[in-house]
């Protein structure tokens, strides 16, 4: 008989803990990682510009010039998102990295204020529990178990209590989720990463088109020059501060990922396709990121450093590229395409009129 009512309690007990894992469980569904948002279009016509760009700066043997044309890279003082050693700083080697946009500080508020607070009172009232269970109804101190099968404001508290804490965990993490897939305005400057087996592309559309080719420093020389190694590049990623950037991802050959933990940014590079994601660093700096889809032998050699600099410096850095310009001038040569052949036509037709004054002197000087 005693062994009967001790498996209605334990019933009950096992019951309460399934409820909670699958709380749990949904919050894990609650807090989806930033996603892609993807845009079906196909392969633009300006790789086939890029991969020229790309064989003149190999040719020259000088890819990307450090410092040419009065431009100064930035040195070790400046990186600001890169992950830590444990050995370095225990409580920081623990959580996230420290975020240079607003999404990435939404996202970390989010966490530090939110999900970890309730996961660890959740945790800790569950082991209260447990301890409680074990310590009161052990067989020695409750030999006559009872025999509790049903308590229904129990039942309607654990219940609701989870409901209410998902419909709070929801608010944030959909606002998040739709941070993360807003358009980027038109004026955003486009720039486009390529997933290469195994090192990045970085392509500037709206600027000339040049594409820098990007791979990971050996270790000797990214410690002399200061920097973490398998982290630090020949060639960064330079980009404009405060200004919303159009950032597209593409696989040259297989899946890659474009991922900066510090920018809160991460995003698939899938061949065939574009996607695409507004990113706005607040501060200028160096962050590190790194390939984040397994995509072959060398997937872990294949990192990712982005130089934000002011839109000043970025714009001197563009004119130091083999066929870089500033947008404006982009823009102005794409102008001037347009205009020449309206010139063209304005001179034909002088040229023609002046062939009918040759004409008429000529038939008048016969008469
Ligand atoms: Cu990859």
């Amino acid at each position: 008989m005693g062994s009967i009512d001790a498996m209605n309690f334990g019933d009950l007990v096992r019951k309460k803990l399934q409820t909670l894992t699958l709380v749990a469980a949904a919050f894990g569904l609650a807090a989806v990682p930033a996603m892609a948002s993807a845009q079906e279009i196909s392969e633009p016509a300006t790789t086939v510009n890029a991969s020229e760009v790309q064989a003149e700066s190999v040719a020259d043997g000088d890819v990307v010039l450090d410092g040419a044309g009065g431009f100064e890279h930035f040195g070790p003082d400046m990186i600001k998102g890169q992950p830590t050693a444990f050995e370095d700083d225990p409580m920081a080697s623990l959580t996230f990295q420290d975020q240079y946009t607003s999404d990435g500080d939404y996202a970390l508020w989010m966490h530090d204020a939110i999900l970890l607070p309730v996961t660890v009172v959740i945790s800790l009232f569950v082991l209260a529990l447990l301890l409680w269970v074990v310590a009161k109804y052990r067989r020695k101190k409750n030999p006559v178990p009872s025999k509790t099968s049903h308590n229904t404001l129990i039942e309607v508290i654990w219940t609701v209590v989870p409901v209410i804490i998902l419909v709070v965990i929801a608010v944030p993490s959909i606002t998040l989720l739709a941070r993360q897939y807003k358009s980027p305005p038109e004026d955003a400057i486009t720039i486009k990463a390529n997933g290469y087996q195994w090192y990045w592309g970085y392509e500037y559309l709206d600027n000339g088109g040049f594409e820098v080719i990007s791979n990971m420093l050996d270790e000797s020389d990214a410690l002399d020059a200061g920097e973490p190694h398998q982290l630090a590049v020949d060639n960064r990623m330079v980009v404009p501060v405060g200004v919303p950037i159009r950032l597209q991802t593409f696989g040259a050959d297989v899946i890659h990922s474009f991922g900066v933990p510090s920018l809160w940014f991460k995003l698939d590079a899938v061949p065939g396709r574009i996607n695409e994601r507004v990113l706005t660093i607040e501060e200028e700096g160096i962050y590190y990121g790194q390939c984040m889809e397994l995509c072959g032998a060398r997937h872990g050699y294949m990192p990712i450093t982005i130089e934000a600099r002011s839109l000043d410096d970025y714009n001197a850095w563009v004119q130091t590229q083999p066929g870089g310009m500033t947008r404006e001038q982009a823009l102005a040569d794409e102008a001037a395409a347009a205009a020449p052949e309206a010139d063209t036509e304005v001179a034909e037709e002088e040229d023609a009129g002046e062939a009918e004054v040759a004409e008429e002197n000529a038939s008048a000087a016969a008469v």
